[in-house]
């Protein structure tokens, strides 16, 4: 069966593109595939974080994948750093990958940029998210537009560490979503939506009330020509809002905006829509915050199936690479 797995940052509040772009999509997969969700809270440690907020915010991460209707029965939940193999095969890799490599990723350029102390982890974050995608023979690796880069990445370590040392690995795939692959930020429509955003008043939390969803739609930034046309480049803001309508009722772009000759009602249909499809992941994010230690035993179970496959892939990429094994 097609082996799935995806990771999300315990960085923050979930919002609608990590709902749209992700979570949505790895709740279908669980149906059709062999899923491994991970929070991946080794990643949370690259960039500048409190101790008890992160621990709060793994927790918190968990049920959001449960509140976005991912099942523990259907699929393997859990936590990176409760199997230990993460990051013991990221060095693995890191002597895999090369300096230049590391040093495109886009990603890695935004997050450093203009900083004065740039963490080795935030530079090394690739080889650690390729470990975990290797580590579980993935085929799929359902992602936002933002993380192709990275898949990308692994690929080619991948493709490189066969070669080397023999097949050791599956060469995996990204999946991103044809629709909402990248929400943008609805105050600064040249940003995505982030969890790091400026302004809360353009990201949509999954868990804001529908007055602050309705609230938020409302004044969101467009432009002044009136006109409702899909144009991301000189229309950013009114663009995303047709994507955002098109992802939530399932319509095309184009018959969205053929429906519309003015932004207001736009706005307010978009808004109604959003608060439908977000009620029912509200009420289970609830439902499941009530029950801490219900989450800590499934989160346990999650980590002992994750170490059953991942021991046996490290074993073999050490055994490749020529460490000499315990007698
Ligand atoms: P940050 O918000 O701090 O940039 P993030 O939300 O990108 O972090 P993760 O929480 O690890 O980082 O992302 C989880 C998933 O959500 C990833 O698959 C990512 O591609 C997707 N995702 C994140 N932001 C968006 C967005 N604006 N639009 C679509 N998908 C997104
Ligand atoms: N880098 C990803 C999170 C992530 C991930 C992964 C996604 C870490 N490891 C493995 C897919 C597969 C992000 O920031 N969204």
């Amino acid at each position: 069966m097609t082996r799935v797995f995806s990771g999300v940052q315990p960085s923050g509040a979930l919002h609608l593109g990590n709902y749209l772009g992700a979570f949505r999509q790895w709740a279908a997969d669980q149906w059709e595939f062999d899923c491994f969700y991970c929070v991946v809270d080794l990643h949370g440690l690259t960039v500048e974080f409190d101790p008890a907020d992160l621990r709060r915010r793994t927790l918190e991460t968990a049920v959001g994948f449960l509140a976005a209707g991912v099942e523990p029965e259907q699929c393997t939940l859990f936590v990176q750093s409760h199997v230990h193999e993460h990051a013991e095969l990221a060095w693995l890799i890191e002597c895999t990958a090369s300096f230049g490599e590391l040093s495109r990723m886009t990603q890695f350029k935004e997050k450093s940029h203009g900083r004065e102390s740039v963490k080795a982890g935030l530079f090394t974050y690739p080889a650690l998210m390729a470990a975990d995608i290797l580590l579980y023979d993935a085929d799929r690796v359902p992602v936002g537009d933002d993380q192709r880069q990275h898949l990308e990445l692994t690929r080619d370590v991948a493709l490189r560490f066969n070669h080397r040392y023999g097949e050791t690995f599956v060469v995996p795939e990204a999946a991103v979503p044809r629709q909402a692959a990248r929400v943008m930020d609805l105050q600064h429509p040249g940003s995505k939506m982030s969890k790091s955003a400026e302004s809360p008043q353009g990201t949509i939390d999954l868990l804001d009330t529908p007055e602050q969803i309705a609230q938020k739609v409302r004044r969101a930034v467009t432009d002044t020509d009136g006109e409702v046309r899909y144009d991301p480049e000189h229309k950013p803001g009114l663009s995303n809002l047709l994507e955002l309508m098109a992802a939530v009722t399932g319509r095309s772009i184009d018959d969205v905006a053929a429906a519309y000759d003015r932004y207001g009602p736009l706005k307010a249909d978009l808004a109604e829509a959003l608060v439908e499809a977000l009620g029912p992941v509200r009420e289970r994010y609830e439902t499941y915050s009530s029950d801490p230690a219900e989450i800590t035993a499934l989160l346990d179970q999650g980590a002992e199936k994750a170490a059953g496959v991942a021991s046996k892939t490290l074993a073999r990429a050490k055994d490749a690479m020529g460490l000499l094994p315990r007698g």
